[in-house]
C-alpha cells in the first residue's frame, strides 16, 4: 500500500477517493478538505474568530485542531451536562486538550451554573435526553458566541453525521429541516453564523487524524445516544457505503447540489423580515416571552437530581 501522493508506505485507505496516503499526505489531505468546505459554502473569512463548540470527542477536538492549523482564531467552549462518568472523563480530556496547547477554553457547567443537568432534564420534561441536550448546547453556544463577539460558532458534524441526518429527514420528507440542513447557516436575528468544516470528511478519518496528531479524545459515545435512530441510520449508510464506496458523500453533495434548493421555500419565515422578540429572563432571541431555555430552568429548578447508574457513572 503505498501514498498516492508520494509512493511511500500508507498509513491509510480512502476507498471513497480510491486512494491510500502516508501519515504527511494524509493530514494535508485533512486541511485540504476543511478549507475547500469553508470556501465553497462561505463558512469563514481570513481571520474570523470562532468559537468551537468541543464535548471530548475525536470530532470536535480534530475540528479545532484543523482551524488553528489553517490560521483562524478559533477558541473553544465545552458545556458540562451531567451525564454521570462520561461527562466527567469528556470534561478532563477537553480541558486537558485545551491546556497542553495554551487555547482558550470556556467551560459552562449546567448543574453548577444553570441548577438541572440532561438526565434530570429529561426526567422532567418528559421527553429524550437528546432533546434538552440540544437545546441547552444550542442557546449556550449561541450566548456565549454574541457574548464573546465571535463571527461563528463551529460544530464538528462530520459526513457521516450529515448523510444519517438526511437521510432520516429523507425518509419522512422533513421539508423544514431539508430546507435547513446546510453546511452553513448564516446569522440572523440576533442568531450567530454556525458551520460545519468537517462535512467533506468522515468519521474514520477524524479518528485517524486525532491518532496521527496525537489527541486524546474520548472514545467512548453518550450512553444516552443508545437506541438513537440516528445510529441505526448510520449503519444502514454504512451497509451501502460498503457495498458502494462514495455513496454517502454522493448521497450528501447531491441533495446540497440538486436537492437543498428545492426546499428552500419550505424554510419556516426566520429570513429577513421577521422580527423576534426577546426573552425577558435572559435577553436572547425568542418567540415567546420566556425563551425555551428559560422555561427549561425553570421547570427544573429544585426537581431531585436523577442519579445514573451503570455505564454512565462508571
Ligand atoms: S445530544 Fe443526546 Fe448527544 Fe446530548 S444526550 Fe448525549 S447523545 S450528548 S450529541
Ligand atoms: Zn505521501
Ligand atoms: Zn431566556
Amino acid at each position: 500500500m503505498k501514498c498516492r501522493v508520494c509512493r511511500e508506505p500508507a498509513v491509510i485507505d480512502i476507498r471513497r477517493h480510491n486512494a491510500n496516503f502516508c501519515v504527511e499526505h494524509f493530514l494535508r489531505l485533512c486541511r485540504d478538505q476543511v478549507a475547500k468546505a469553508i470556501e465553497d459554502f462561505h463558512m469563514l473569512e481570513p481571520g474570523d474568530r470562532v468559537l468551537v463548540a468541543v464535548s471530548g470527542g475525536k470530532d470536535s477536538l480534530a475540528v479545532w485542531d484543523l482551524l488553528r492549523e489553517l490560521g483562524y482564531e478559533a477558541d473553544g467552549l465545552y458545556v458540562g451536562l451531567g451525564i454521570g462518568g462520561y461527562s466527567d472523563r469528556s470534561g478532563q480530556r477537553t480541558k486537558a486538550f485545551a491546556e497542553e496547547r495554551g487555547w482558550p477554553l470556556q467551560v459552562i457547567d449546567l448543574r453548577d451554573d444553570h441548577g438541572y443537568d440532561v438526565p434530570t432534564a429529561a426526567k422532567v420534561t418528559k421527553r429524550v435526553p437528546c432533546s434538552a441536550c440540544g437545546l441547552s448546547k444550542r442557546h449556550l453556544f449561541d450566548r456565549a458566541a454574541l457574548d464573546g463577539g465571535y463571527d461563528a460558532v463551529v460544530t464538528g458534524h462530520n459526513l457521516d453525521d450529515e448523510a444519517a441526518v438526511l437521510f432520516g429527514n429523507t425518509l419522512r420528507w422533513e421539508a423544514e429541516y431539508l430546507a435547513r440542513q446546510l453546511p452553513v447557516l448564516p446569522a440572523r436575528h440576533g442568531f450567530p453564523r454556525k458551520v460545519k468544516p468537517l462535512v467533506r470528511l468522515g468519521e474514520r478519518e477524524t479518528a485517524a487524524y486525532c491518532v496521527l496528531r496525537g489527541i486524546d479524545y474520548v472514545v467512548e459515545e453518550c450512553p444516552m445516544a443508545a437506541g438513537n435512530k440516528h445510529l441505526g441510520y448510520k449503519e444502514a449508510l454504512n451497509a451501502i457505503e460498503a457495498a458502494s464506496p462514495g455513496s454517502k458523500h454522493a448521497f450528501y453533495f447531491g441533495f446540497l447540489d440538486r436537492a437543498a434548493p428545492r426546499f428552500a421555500d419550505a424554510a419556516p419565515a426566520s429570513g429577513e423580515g421577521e422580527v423576534l422578540g426577546t426573552c425577558s429572563v435572559c435577553g436572547s432571541p425568542s418567540t415567546n416571552d420566556t425563551c425555551a431555555f428559560c422555561r427549561l430552568v425553570e421547570r427544573t429548578a429544585g426537581a431531585q437530581p436523577v442519579v445514573l447508574t451503570a455505564k454512565g457513572s462508571s
